[in-house]
Order: C-alpha cells, then sequence, then structure tokens
C-alpha cells in the first residue's frame, strides 16, 4: 500500500537523479595509508604526527580512480565534490588556509588534477560544500575544523560533550577531543573566509569552463546551504530578519556579482569588494546551485544582537528560535514545507536555476541505549524521507522549480564532524563494534525499492 504523499521515481522528471552523499574525511579512515597527508581534521579532531602533505599523491589518484570505476561499473553517476570542510594542513601552517587569498592558486591547481585526471569520467563537479558553513562554524562558531573564533569557555562544553569511550581506537580520528583554544575573531575572518572560497570557487569554474567543458561535456557549481528561517510573526521586522538570515547565506554573489545591501550596509569594511574582474568571475560562476535542505528554524528580528562585539554569529541581527520537533540532533526541528519554500525563494530570486538537492537528512539521536534494532528499523527516517519528496514534487509541479535531483544525507553512518560516530545519519548501519560491519537500514531497502528500482513494485 501507497502511504498518502508517498513518492516515486515516477512522480518525477525524466532523468532526475536519486543519490546518496558522503563525504571523503567522514568514511574513509585510512589516515595513515595510502599517501595521505594531515588535513586540518585530523588536527582539530586530535594532534597528528606532522607529516608534511602537498605535491601529487599518485596512490591517492589511483585509490580515486579505481573507486570512480567500480561505481561506474555499477550503473552509479558521480557527483563530486572537492571540498568538504577539509583542506591539507599544511596550507593552514604555511599561509592560514583560507584566511589567505593564496588559498585560491592552490585550489586551482587541485581542481586541475581532478578534472584532468578524472573528468572523462566524472560529469557533476561541485568546488565546495557550503562555504557559508565553513566561514560560520570553522571560524565563528568553531564547532567544525580550524576551530577558530569561539570563545573558551563554549570550547569546553564542546568538547566534553563529545567524550567518546576510550575503546574506539581503530580510526584516529574517533578518538576525538576537540581540543582548540579560542583563537581568531568571529567579527571579521569568517567573511575572509566565505570571500576567499568564492573566489576560489570562480577560479576552478573558469578554469573548468576554459579548459576542459568543451571537451569532457560536464556541469560545475557549488553547494549552499541554510537552515530555512521563518518569520517568527508575521510582521515586517520579522520578515527582514528571515531576508538578512538567508542573505549571509553567500548565494547573492554568485548571481549578481556582489553582496547583498544587508551585508554590505551593516559589516562595512569588515567585509571584502570584489574588484570588477572578481565580480564578473564570480557572477554566474555555476551551471547548477547545490542546495542542503534539512531544517527549518523561526527567526525574529533582534536588533540587540548587534550590541555585543562583532561576530558572525550576531551580525545578521537575528535570533533563532530552535523549538524541537521529531527526532534526530537537537538542531533538526523537522519541517518538510520548508524545502518548497526554499525551492520557491531560490526560483524567484535567482532566475529559476538549475537545482539539486545535495544532501537531506536526520540522524538517530546521541541516546547510549539506542539498540542495533532500532536503528535498523528507522521507519521515521523513511517518513523523514518521503515528506521532504512530496514538497520537493510539489515545488516542481506546482511552481516550475528547476530541480533535477535529490541525494539523501547519508549513504552510511560516518564520522559525523565534531558529534564523531554517535550521531548516525546513515542509510546503512555501521557496527563499529565488528569491523565496520555493514546492516543495511530500512531506509536503505525503502530507497532501493521505491526510488532505484520500483519497478520491482508494480
Ligand atoms: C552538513 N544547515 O552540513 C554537512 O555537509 C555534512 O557533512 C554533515 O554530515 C551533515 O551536515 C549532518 O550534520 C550542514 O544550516 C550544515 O541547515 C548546515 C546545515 C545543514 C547541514
Amino acid at each position: 500500500p501507497v502511504v498518502p504523499g508517498a513518492t516515486f521515481r515516477h512522480d518525477f522528471p525524466e532523468g532526475f537523479l536519486f543519490g546518496a552523499s558522503t563525504s571523503a574525511f567522514q568514511i574513509e579512515g585510512a589516515v595513515d595509508e595510502g599517501g595521505r597527508g594531515p588535513s586540518i581534521w585530523d588536527t582539530f579532531a586530535e594532534e597528528q604526527d606532522g607529516k608534511l602533505s602537498g605535491g601529487r599523491n599518485e596512490e591517492g589518484i589511483a585509490f580515486y580512480n579505481n573507486l570512480i570505476n567500480e561505481l561506474l561499473a555499477a550503473g552509479i553517476i558521480l557527483v563530486v565534490t572537492l571540498s568538504h570542510w577539509d583542506i591539507p594542513q599544511g596550507l593552514d601552517d604555511e599561509y592560514g588556509g583560507f584566511l589567505s587569498p593564496e588559498i585560491t592558486q592552490d585550489f586551482v591547481d587541485f581542481a586541475n588534477l581532478c578534472f584532468a585526471e578524472f573528468g572523462d569520467r566524472v560529469k557533476f563537479w561541485i568546488t565546495f560544500s557550503g562555504p557559508w558553513s565553513l566561514a560560520y562554524s570553522g571560524y565563528g562558531a568553531g564547532t567544525i575544523a580550524p576551530g577558530r573564533g569561539v570563545s573558551s569557555s563554549a570550547v569546553e562544553t564542546f568538547a566534553s560533550r563529545h567524550l567518546l569511550p576510550p575503546d574506539l581506537t581503530f580510526c584516529r580520528p574517533y578518538r576525538t577531543r576537540i581540543h582548540r583554544a579560542a583563537s581568531g575573531d568571529p567579527g571579521t575572518e569568517p567573511y575572509l573566509v566565505g570571500h576567499h572560497q568564492l573566489l576560489a570557487h570562480a577560479a576552478a569554474v573558469k578554469l573548468y569552463r576554459e579548459n576542459y567543458q568543451s571537451t569532457q561535456n560536464g556541469k560545475i557549481g557549488i553547494i549552499l546551504q541554510q537552515i530555512w528561517p521563518v518569520p517568527l510573526t508575521d510582521t515586517e521586522e520579522d520578515r527582514a530578519a528571515a531576508q538578512r538570515s538567508i542573505d549571509f547565506m553567500f548565494m547573492d554573489p554568485l548571481y549578481y556579482g556582489d553582496y547583498p545591501d544587508s551585508m554590505k550596509d551593516f559589516l562595512g569594511s569588515r567585509l571584502r569588494t570584489f574588484t570588477s574582474e572578481e565580480s564578473q568571475m564570480v557572477k554566474g560562476s555555476y551551471d547548477f546551485i547545490a542546495l542542503n535542505y534539512y531544517t527549518a528554524t523561526y527567526v525574529r528580528d533582534a536588533p540587540e544582537a548587534a550590541n555585543g562585539p562583532p561576530s558572525v554569529i550576531t551580525d545578521p541581527r537575528v535570533e533563532y528560535e530552535t523549538e524541537r520537533d521529531g527526532g534526530g540532533s537537537s538542531w533538526i526541528r523537522v519541517y518538510p514545507a520548508g524545502i518548497q519554500e526554499f525551492m520557491v525563494y531560490v526560483k524567484e530570486k535567482y532566475d529559476n536555476p538549475v537545482i539539486y538537492i545535495s544532501e537531506n537528512g536526520i540522524d538517530e539521536t546521541n541516546d547510549p541505549l539506542l539498540t542495533l534494532w532500532e536503528s535498523l528499523t528507522d521507519h521515521w527516517r523513511v517518513s523523514y524521507y518521503q515528506r521532504h519528496l512530496s514538497y520537493l514534487r510539489r515545488a516542481i509541479t506546482e511552481n516550475g522549480v528547476n530541480v533535477k535531483g535529490y541525494f539523501i544525507w547519508s549513504l552510511t553512518d560516518n564520522f559525523e564532524w565534531g558529534e564523531s560516530i554517535s550521531s548516525r545519519f546513515g542509510n546503512v548501519y555501521i557496527d563499529y563494534d565488528n569491523g565496520h560491519k555493514r546492516n543495511p537500514k530500512l531506509s536503505a531497502e525503502w530507497f532501493r525499492v521505491q526510488l532505484l528500482n520500483e519497478a520491482a513494485l508494480r
């Protein structure tokens, strides 16, 4: 029986892609293998041994060639993200990573290598996963690598909340303890980091378009993400607050070649300006926009937020009402209609771009008593996907939004950044106590029969 709002592959346009997302640092492990050098996440998650990174890694290239070939042989289309919150530690040590404009050339060199080595088989490229997330969480809240900007008391809370049992020693990052002391400047660094990601993104897109696209015939874009802000009250103030909140996610520069007025007016000299050449390069630097959608939050106008020291956290002058509803991490408030609202907003504001939903998902709560069986029978996760897909379908059929694919987060349980392995987003359960044995959850079966292999049901 088909529950109301159930969605099948055939409910979506011809050629619509369904997939599952993940990211290298979150699933690969292999910290000391295959010529892999340390990344900023090794440092953030635990002390590492100071090995130098950089240069061309033949073992790494061979690894990804094998992976790509295996996936293609299984009939899987690849969408490759070049950098998901992760860069070599060496670049951070040398010039401060994304804090410096030097990151652009290094990123372009890396992108060039990937296009040249893998572009014959990879037809979808994404430069960065959420420049706003890295700027905000890595340099403002300090909750992801490199962990700058946060006050020291917050570091303490964060560290103790995520300590793991000492027996989880099979892979270095899983013994996560966030040990960074507070550093940086949350009022300026996030905007530098955002700016440099936009420039590095645009330069990589330019390279792809000039040197590869006509022969390789791929598409290139960027992931943007924001918790969808719903005005707390239907007043002009709260509506403006919601608009500011979304303004800060860095989409405007990609479309208009400049930051929105709300950012420029309020941030003044804390915001970098684009030269006219840079503006031209950034403007239109995407074939598609990939959007992550997990949740929504109420926002209210909070002018008083401007009174404290400048910080990316308070700069939009909004207060978030994060009252919880549904399962999962405390930040996930289940609001499926938000995916339709978000799509319509992007369609109208940015001239109906091609959109892919690059992540949508929910995790098991960090309850230590959670049993394997409870994880495996994840009806609530299936319901989460189905409800979001229903609203996504409406965005297409009722609003004409040009959405061309939907990817769940995540393929398997993984290293969930600051939550380490205590949070499970996967469709496949990873048994960390039994050699990483994989157990498909109900949601994996749902994905298979309903989205990939519906013919089996009819
Ligand atoms: C995602 N938001 O980030 C990351 O891309 C994944 O690597 C991660 O595993 C996943 O979250 C689950 O935590 C997000 O503002 C950042 O709504 C911000 C938002 C959502 C997801």
